[in-house]
């Protein structure tokens, strides 16, 4: 019964069916199911079937942006559901969130913004194609624990490491962990660039934010 609901999330994507994808994240909701597994098993590898036609040239810009449009509406309806889990919360810490400058893409970003509040996090999310200096202003201002930072692209995944530079420039890197994420972003990337953590996907974000937090002192 579940595995038809997520086929038929899937689907909703692939047809960028914005309207039927929030349909069926209601359905998810009136069923009980848990709202991130609904994501994980549904409506991601819709969007990911959509990335793989448009990456071998069987589906262009338009289908990516309807599957784009129709996973926010899908997320939308869920992530309500999602924070009521984080409204009886002590704050953990401060996380300034957002996509590097150059990308546009938010959907995981704003994904892992969703579970870092309700992990207990005040979350600022700044958006998406978001320059070094306001990160660095925004990290100043609300005295951040740590900075995460999204890329989708191979292109704009350099600006993780342009950040991580730009903190030891202000004199800030002793003071805030920099945390990566994104589709094309590894582990041994983050090493490389020397961010403190990294995560593959929201879920996770948590644990290494806190495992950060825990590092700081
Ligand atoms: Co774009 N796009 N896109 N796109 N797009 C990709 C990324 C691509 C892989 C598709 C492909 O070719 N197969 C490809 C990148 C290729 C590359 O660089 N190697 C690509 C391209 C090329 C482009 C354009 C250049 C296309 C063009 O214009 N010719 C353009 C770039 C625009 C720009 O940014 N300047 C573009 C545009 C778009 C849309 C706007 C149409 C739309 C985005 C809509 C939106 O976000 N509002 C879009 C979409 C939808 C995609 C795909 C299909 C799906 C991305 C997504 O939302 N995934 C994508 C293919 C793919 O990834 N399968 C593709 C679902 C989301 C839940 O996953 O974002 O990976 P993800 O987040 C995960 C993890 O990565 C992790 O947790 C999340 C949840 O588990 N995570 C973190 C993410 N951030 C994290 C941060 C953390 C920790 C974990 O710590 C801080």
């Amino acid at each position: 019964m579940t595995e038809e609901l997520f086929k038929a999330m899937a689907q909703s994507i692939i047809d960028g069916d914005a309207e039927e994808a929030e349909r069926l994240a209601q359905q998810a909701l009136d069923r009980g199911v848990d709202p991130l597994e609904a994501i994980d098993k549904g409506y991601t590898p819709g969007v990911d079937y959509v990335g793989e036609q448009f990456s071998c040239g069987s589906a262009f810009l338009p289908e990516l942006v309807m599957a784009g449009d129709a996973m926010k509406a899908a997320i939308r309806v869920l992530e309500g559901a999602m924070a009521a889990q984080g409204t009886r919360r002590q704050i953990a810490g401060k996380v300034v969130l957002a996509t590097v400058e150059g990308d546009i893409h938010d959907i995981g970003k704003s994904l892992v913004g969703i579970m870092l509040f309700i992990g207990g996090f005040e979350v600022h999310d700044m958006g998406t194609s978001v320059s070094i200096g306001k990160l660095i202003e925004k990290t100043r201002e609300v005295q951040a624990d740590i900075v995460g930072l999204s890329a989708l692209l191979t292109t704009t995944m350099v600006r993780q490491r342009d950040f991580v530079e730009a903190l030891d420039d202000v004199g800030l890197r002793g003071k805030v962990k920099v945390m990566v994420g994104g589709a094309p972003v590894t582990r041994s990337w983050a090493d490389e660039i020397g961010a403190d953590g990294f995560s593959e996907d929201a879920v996770g974000a948590v644990e290494t934010a806190k495992s950060l937090l825990r590092r700081k002192g």
